[in-house]
């Protein structure tokens, strides 16, 4: 045809689903028609007409869409704009986001602390073990009657949490929470993603086997002798850009905390319920969490104030460390949630009398830090299961599901890239990514769970999310690795870095665009300080371009929810 790739036109990188919305984005000052064309340009399979300008509100830009969502015949194609160029070739199909989900999940088997990759499972990126974390120090902090300072422990297994080779309770509890949650919500299609690890063969779905991984790790994380949790197992400072193996300082449990404590009680209570059909498979282990859980929650209500303080804590003991701190002085949320997770296993009334439920009408999307949400999800998602004290307050509980849904899709139609995401520059803070995915996860929680007349937009502006993720955005990036034609190369990820193949670990969520990264982790490079567009594909962009367990599970959940339920 003539014309060569634009990076003006924005678009999903992999793809879109015939009878769904179907939008690519062009920046800057094109207008009049559009075609949708086979990728060499040779046949023109559908024309339209770009739409009338938006100013983007965060950089003034002005976009206009290309609306193909008549368009339904499955194939591949590029959008052309004559005189622009085209976009990067994409597919229409009903599984288009299939092979992601799957990579996505795989992206926590790349993870794994304490196991060899072989290449049977990892391909080229397959590693040998490192960290075993089988013979691990009580730090002073962590120290107990039974468990002095400098006593030694096994605390194996669990996923690496980011680019670093730390092991974080809070942040896995938010992680683990969300893969549960799609193994309780979508267990069929959970039950169809096959991920080619290890335990593929066996009878538990893959998704399942690899929060397994990370599961067993947790419940070593909790004192037996008075059910607190310690809030992290990691070196004093972080690990160079080397390769696991090569990483072998000593590891210590440190402090236990309240949100640590809490978010275990969370997550062990919610196990309970997705293992009990596997209770054949796995003998004893639904019990364990339970009984893992009511431990935590008694420690919990005798600790209360438990907040961790790394500073704090530094002036008090040695060796000072300086990992990741996944700080958080309010712990209300935490109580909530996990006083759900027990209430809705255990129905027993008591740990729904313990918690006010509705301290105020906000409905906050959930991140690390704030996880009051999840207590509705799973308020929610029970429904008539739950007993009457639960049940009177099911309309409240939607109410808040409702609201925060009706908050995010006002106004998007309005959005530079007709997304959700991206309708405040607040949006763009360290782990965006994850922001736009949770963004998509509370929209599927309202289109399941309430019958808000708004439902089906509901759904509709989750594709929207995933739509951004994989490259409708103002950086044009798809943020996965290895899913799209512009993704990131440099992700701030030792393995990635450390072991010599070009390409990055596959199915990874970079944490995207983040206003502020430049002042939080001073990498040079960055072109602009406009909100929507400080995103940097370099190794020492840790504030924009890190990997999370934390972004990665919504991803996986998004992905897989939007595949299920589509009707195609
Ligand atoms: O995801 C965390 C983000 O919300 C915080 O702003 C940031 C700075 O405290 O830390 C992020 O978490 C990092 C953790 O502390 C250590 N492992 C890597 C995490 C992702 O960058």
């Amino acid at each position: 045809s003539g014309q060569s790739l634009s990076e003006t036109i924005r678009l999903n990188q992999l793809g879109y689903y015939p009878n769904a919305d179907k939008i690519a984005v062009v920046v800057g000052d094109a207008q009049g028609p559009f075609q949708l064309t086979t990728p060499d340009g040779k046949k023109v399979v559908f024309t339209g007409i770009l739409s009338a300008p938006r100013q983007n509100g965060i950089s003034g830009k002005t976009t206009r869409t290309a609306d193909f969502s008549a368009f339904t015949k499955i194939g591949s194609y590029v959008v052309v704009i004559p005189g622009v160029g085209h976009s990067y070739p994409f597919d229409i199909r009903p599984d288009v986001h299939r092979a992601l989900a799957i990579g996505a999940i795989k992206g926590f088997y790349y993870q794994r602390t304490g196991i060899d990759l072989p290449a049977k499972y990892a391909g080229q990126w397959a590693r040998p073990a490192g960290h075993p974390d089988t013979r691990v120090l009580i730090h002073p902090s962590a120290a107990s009657p039974g468990r002095p300072a400098g006593t030694v422990i096994s605390s194996p297994r669990g996923w690496y949490d980011a680019g670093d080779y730390n092991k974080y309770i809070v942040n896995s509890g938010i992680t683990m929470g969300t893969l549960l949650s799609l193994c309780e919500d979508f267990p069929d299609y959970a039950n169809k993603l096959n991920t080619n690890i290890p335990e593929s063969g066996n009878k538990i779905p893959d998704v399942l086997d690899e929060a397994l991984w990370n599961l067993r790790w947790m419940l070593t994380m909790q004192d037996p002798a008075d059910g607190g949790v310690y809030h992290k197992l990691t070196n004093p400072s972080f690990d160079g850009m080397i390769m696991p193996d090569k990483a072998i300082k000593d590891r210590y449990v440190i402090a236990k905390s309240i949100t640590a404590t809490l978010d275990f009680a969370a997550v062990m209570a919610q196990a309970n319920r997705v293992l009990k059909p596997y209770t054949r498979e796995l003998p004893g282990l639904a019990d364990s969490c339970l009984s893992a859980a009511v431990k935590a929650w008694t420690w919990a209500k005798a600790n209360p104030t438990m907040a961790y303080s790394q500073q704090a804590m530094n002036t008090r003991f040695d060796p000072d460390v300086t990992t990741g701190g996944y700080e958080d002085r309010d712990a209300s949320d935490e109580w909530l949630w996990a006083a759900a997770e027990l209430y809705v296993t255990t129905k027993d009334d008591a740990y729904y009398k313990a918690v006010n439920f509705f301290p105020d009408s906000r409905t906050p999307l959930p991140s690390w830090p704030q996880v009051r949400s999840l207590a509705y999800y799973t308020l929610a998602r029970s429904g008539n299961n739950l007993t009457a004290v639960g049940k009177n307050d099911l309309p409240k509980v939607k109410q808040h599901l409702t609201s925060l849904a009706d908050s995010l899709i006002a106004g998007a139609n309005q959005q530079a890239f007709q997304t959700v995401m991206g309708k405040s520059a607040k949006d763009f803070i360290w782990g965006s990514s994850a922001e736009a995915a949770n963004q998509g996860i509370a929209l599927i929680q309202a289109y399941r769970l309430t019958d808000s007349p708004n439902r089906n937009q509901y759904l509709r502006y989750a594709l929207s999310n995933l739509d951004y993720l994989l490259g409708r955005n103002a950086v044009g990036y798809s943020f996965v690795t290895g899913f799209g034609d512009k993704t990131p190369m440099h992700p701030h990820h030792r393995p990635s870095i450390a072991d010599g193949i070009e390409a990055p670990v596959p199915g990874l969520l970079s944490g995207g665009t983040n206003a502020n990264a430049a002042r939080q982790d001073k990498c040079p490079g960055y072109m602009t300080t406009v909100a929507d567009e400080v995103y940097l594909d370099a190794d020492c962009s840790y504030a924009s371009n890190e990997i999370a367990i934390n972004w990665n599970a919504p991803l996986v959940y998004l992905t897989a929810a939007l595949e299920a339920l589509q009707k195609n």
